[in-house]
């Protein structure tokens, strides 16, 4: 305990020394997450991370999260140094989305408005048309649908169904999954709730089908959070990295939350739902990338500022 609180301290003095600030995502470990807090950075998804940075004076930014959320980051700030805890922090969204397969993909449908999920690589938000989060991903496909145009979706199938269904927009989607989420079962949800008559069921779209045809509330990280705290009720399950549960206990101190059954695993288990890549981000490799300005984020500048386009569409559309 002593040696995490002198890791912090540390790392919050290099972080005014080097003029950097920490954003970190609502997955990563409640250390970081507090440490960002405390030190004038930010907790938030991957939309507000990406604002914050763009709109902070400080010459570095330290994303913890995953390798796609650094990138977003050098995309909107290119002036900017943006280090990471650990560059094989990746997302299997963004492996099971190759750039050239995608690109392949989509001049196989030129028809369709090309629409992308963050959890994606540089690359492939330079081939899209629009990046959106699941914070407002559905506004924007409703709102491209109104238009009449057709949606070309990728790289989520959970998520691009879930947008389908609620918009009745015609989409092709691209066939990945989120290897966290893609664990919540249904079945097991459904025997859960049936011992926890009164708790509300809080999901995240990238869960399958079945488990967010149980939901009380579905929505992106931001969203569940404000409903555990807005929600009158004293207990939820909820459907997402259990990482969250840290910042819905200190929104809600009073309630209970409950981590969502995966497969295979019981109702009660801690450690479950959690994504193997945010879980490498730690204070120790934190305060050595401060230290040695080692684990720089790069994107080739062309392939940036093709991103940047589909990025700001969204900002612009979400302000
Ligand atoms: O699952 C993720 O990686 C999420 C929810 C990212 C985000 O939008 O904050
Ligand atoms: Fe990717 Fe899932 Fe991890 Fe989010 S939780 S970074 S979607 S693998």
């Amino acid at each position: 305990l002593d040696e995490k609180i002198q890791l912090k301290k540390r790392i919050a003095d290099l972080l005014k020394e080097k003029q950097a600030v920490l954003v970190a995502h609502y997955y990563v470990d409640s250390d970081l997450q507090d440490l960002a807090e405390e030190t004038g950075g930010c907790v938030s998804d991957s939309l507000e991370m990406a604002r914050f940075g763009r709109d902070h004076a400080a010459k570095t930014l330290i994303v913890a999260g995953v390798k796609f959320m650094g990138e977003t980051a050098k995309i909107l700030s290119p002036e900017k140094t943006i280090l990471m805890p650990d560059l094989d922090a990746t997302c299997s969204l963004d492996l099971g989305c190759d750039p050239e397969e995608f690109a392949a993909f989509c001049d196989a449908h030129p028809d369709r408005t090309v629409v992308v999920y963050a959890n994606t690589s540089a690359a492939v938000k330079a081939r899209a048309d629009w990046m959106v989060t699941s914070s407002v991903g559905l506004d924007i496909v409703a709102h491209l649908h109104a238009q009449g145009k057709k949606i070309l979706w990728a790289p989520d199938k959970h998520l691009g169904g879930y947008i389908q269904k609620q918009t009745g927009a015609d989409m092709l989607l691209w066939q990945g999954s989120c290897l966290v989420h893609d664990e919540f079962k249904g079945i097991e949800l459904e025997i859960l709730k049936e011992s926890h008559p009164d708790a509300k069921i809080l999901v995240h779209p990238e869960s399958p089908a079945a488990v967010v045809a149980l939901a009380d509330v579905v929505g992106s990280t931001s969203q569940l959070i404000n409903a555990a705290k807005t929600m009158d009720a004293q207990e939820f399950i909820v459907a997402t990295d259990n990482g969250i549960l840290h910042k819905m206990q200190i929104a809600a101190p009073s309630k209970k939350f409950i981590v969502a059954p995966t497969a295979g695993n019981s109702a009660t288990c801690k450690s479950c739902a959690h994504c193997p890549w945010m879980a490498m981000n730690g204070l120790r490799n934190l305060l050595h990338v401060l230290e040695t300005g080692e684990n720089q984020i790069q994107v080739d500048p062309v392939v940036g500022r093709e991103a940047k386009r589909s990025i700001d569409r969204m900002l612009d559309f979400a302000a």
